[in-house]
């Protein structure tokens, strides 16, 4: 089908947190690409995101830091905007699903499908808090998994094990609000009936998608289909969300799936007046990139609920990519496992196409992919500095040099087939990169790109300019040949600019600056030609394309993604630790303390050491009095801890003593060091214990 418009989506991310590369690798850098490349062929294309604000992370975010809902998302959609914009990803509007232009359309969809009588509606038991007085989420629900044993499991899956929960299989559920068992309520909901199209979504799919789509994708869906699908409520009892628009819906939401998805729609509606041309015309191409968390949403049931609806295109392709991991591990965003880009930015400042072409030439495009800091290094240096940048700088430093500044002419008599073959490489590579972004498969495209700047430096090392100038006997006519050879690699300067432009849009521009053309050069209907720079035309002396990575600096990026990660311990898992703890509101997280030096840090002397003794001190109702192996030394230090530990408990246990601390007082007894101890938001203190056991004394750093 020949397409009139491309409408391209990026998946609206959850305004709960910062923006990591797992995102940009996933749904953000390949639309972009893609969304370059069709602006370049001029062709009629809108490019849409924005925040997703409602549902439970964002309530959960909300709770941990002891925030509103609405002060989370007002800090992270800007925040997020402002790393998008950063990284070149060029949306044509970034908007939120808190906007009214949403809450009306997404209210007037629903609407719709009522009226039309879609909707089931069903009264079922739901989990409540009666403390809160709320219906609670299956987040909000915690007991022991029943797969692994995970004291702390959520209702809808468990972080130590990975197994998909529900509520009803966890063994001893209870509220993580106020941490009592739980009740069940009635309560009513509205059903869209799946299962009704499950007959449809097979033949337009199965039968439709499967040569067209991603194995990955296609094969998630067809899974889902072959297992049946059921009515999934597409309301829910919160009063964070989009109101259901009905009279009788007091306290209900839109089910934060139901709406994000329409977050799509009401964002061209703010963006255009030409919305529904985008929307609702068979020949618009619309595609949505996404994650592979985000597959069955984007296939299955936004797509029936655009077909209830009725008057709407439905995605041409949905190439979803699969997760980035960092360093061999899963993105963990509660563990701070992750490689944020605001950081990025600043460590990195003006090298934003530096992570865009490493993360696209290792996007996860058909399976889990890795990005190490060592693998950055060795591309920036590898493929970027030693062949793009080396490629470009060779060519403008000899031109410079041995053409007196500019575009050298062509001796058409003298083409050799050498010359002729390079040429001929050119017009390829653009047929290739074509064909590879047109069916999704980013990181070939870029690698023709790398590779025909491979063949330039092949093509400039064979010619040898430099020693063709050193026989003044031979002068004109290696004068000539020079010409060619230069002349030459300026046009393929020149298609090259074009062709790593979706790609690397900083890049780009940088050599049109250099080459002192205009922005209209790169057009994609230009790529291939060899009469891009005219002869006799002056050029601007050779910047530096990119930078290289110094082995220091990899270091220090290991070193910073480590050192703040939170690790397991034995015992518990941190994580639904900490969110348990956040989930019970009872304490905001203590403000970030001003950044310190290594020095700084460097004075404090800690150390690991084993409690041989406690007993409670007498007349004071908090403080323990302890004996702490030190390994060279038995040191008394009194603790604040009376009041959470029995003394007999917490005999023989690991502990990181303050080794260094001036010695003090505490009702008459000298005490010579103190206890790291952790609070979470309930105020309950937890050790900090080496995870494994090791020999007291040993050094904590
Ligand atoms: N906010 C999930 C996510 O951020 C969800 C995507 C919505 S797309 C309509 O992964
Ligand atoms: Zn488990």
């Amino acid at each position: 089908m020949d397409f009139k418009r491309y409408l391209i989506t990026s998946a609206l991310p959850y305004a709960n947190g910062p923006i990591h590369i797992g995102h940009l690798a996933g749904g953000y850098l390949p639309a972009d690409i893609y969304v370059r490349y069709l602006r370049a062929q001029k062709r009629d294309v809108k490019f849409i995101s924005g925040s997703d604000e409602h549902g439970v992370p964002i309530t959960i975010r909300a709770m941990r830091e002891g925030i509103t809902p609405q002060q989370v998302v007002d800090k992270y959609h800007e925040m997020m905007k402002d790393s998008f914009a950063k990284m070149g990803i060029s949306f044509d509007i970034y908007s939120r699903t808190s906007s009214v232009t949403h809450r009306d359309t997404s209210q007037a969809f629903f609407s719709k499908l009522y009226n039309d009588g879609v909707f089931e509606e069903k009264e079922s038991e739901q989990y409540y808090d009666e403390e809160h007085d709320v219906f609670l989420a299956d987040r909000y629900i915690i007991g022991t998994c029943p797969v692994c044993g995970n004291p702390n499991a959520y209702g809808d899956q468990c972080e130590r094990c990975g197994s998909t929960l529900s509520p009803e299989i966890l063994i001893n559920p209870h509220s993580a609000l106020s941490h009592s068992k739980l009740v069940k309520k009635l309560t009513k909901h509205w059903y869209f009936p799946l299962n009704k199209y499950e007959d449809w979504l097979k033949e337009w799919i199965v039968e439709g998608k499967k040569n067209e789509w991603k194995p990955n994708v296609y094969g998630q869906c067809k899974s889902w289909l072959d297992s049946g699908l059921q009515p999934r409520a597409m309301t829910r009892d919160s009063n964070w969300g989009v109101p259901v628009p009905l009279p009788d819906a007091k306290g209900k939401v839109l089910y934060v799936w139901f709406d994000a998805p329409i977050g799509y729609i009401s964002a061209t509606k703010e963006l255009t007046n030409q919305w529904a041309d985008y929307w609702c015309k068979e020949d618009t191409k619309l595609v949505h990139f996404i994650g592979k968390d985000n597959i069955v949403f984007h296939c299955i049931i936004f797509p029936a609920m655009l077909k209830a609806h009725g008057g709407f295109v439905l995605p041409d392709n949905v190439p979803a990519n699969e997760f980035l991991n960092i360093e061999g591990e899963k993105v963990s965003t509660s563990r701070n496992w992750a490689v944020w880009v605001h950081e990025y930015l600043e460590d990195f400042p003006e090298q934003q196409d530096l992570l865009r072409y490493v993360l696209c030439a290792n996007a996860p495009e058909t399976k889990d992919n890795d990005f190490t800091w060592k693998d950055f290094q060795d591309r920036v240096n590898g493929e970027l500095v030693s062949i793009f940048g080396n490629f470009v700088n060779r060519a403008f430093v000899l031109m410079h040099k041995l053409c007196k500044g500019k575009v050298p002419r062509l001796h058409n008599e003298l083409l050799t087939d050498r010359d002729k073959e390079l040429i001929a490489a050119i017009g390829n590579a653009k047929t290739l990169v074509e064909s590879n972004i047109e069916n999704y498969k980013f990181r070939d495209g870029l690698f023709e790109v790398i590779d025909l700047a491979r063949k330039g430096n092949k093509y400039l090392q064979d010619c040898a300019p430099w020693s063709l100038a050193k026989t003044p006997e031979l002068q004109v006519e290696n004068q000539m040949q020079i010409d060619n050879c230069l002349h030459i690699c300026l046009q393929l300067t020149a298609n090259l600019s074009i062709l790593i432009n979706p790609f690397l849009p900083f890049t780009a521009q940088k050599m049109i600056y250099m080459m002192k053309v205009v922005e209209r050069m790169l057009d994609w209907e230009n790529a291939g030609r060899m009469n891009l720079l005219n002869a006799g035309y002056p050029l601007r002396a050779p910047e530096l394309l990119f930078r290289k990575i110094e082995d220091a600096e990899i270091a220090l990026q290991v070193e910073k993604l480590k050192g703040r990660a939170i690790k397991p311990t034995q015992d518990v898992e941190p994580t639904p630790e900490k969110e348990v703890a956040a989930l019970a509101e009872t304490k905001p997280a203590a403000p970030a303390k001003d950044t310190i030096t290594f020095d700084d840090f460097a004075k404090i002397d800690l150390r690991a050491g084993t409690i041989l003794t406690a007993e409670k001190v007498e007349k004071a109702d908090k403080l323990l009095k302890l004996t702490v192996d030190m390994g060279t030394e038995h040191r008394t230090i009194v603790s604040g801890i009376a009041m959470h530990f029995a003394p007999e408990d917490i005999v023989g246990k690991q502990v990181t003593v303050v080794a260094n601390l001036a010695p003090r007082k505490m009702r008459g007894i000298e005490s010579q060091g103190m206890i790291l101890m952790a609070e979470n938001a309930a105020g309950k203190l937890i050790f900090v214990s080496p995870a494994e056991h090791t020999d007291a004394g040993s050094e904590v750093k």
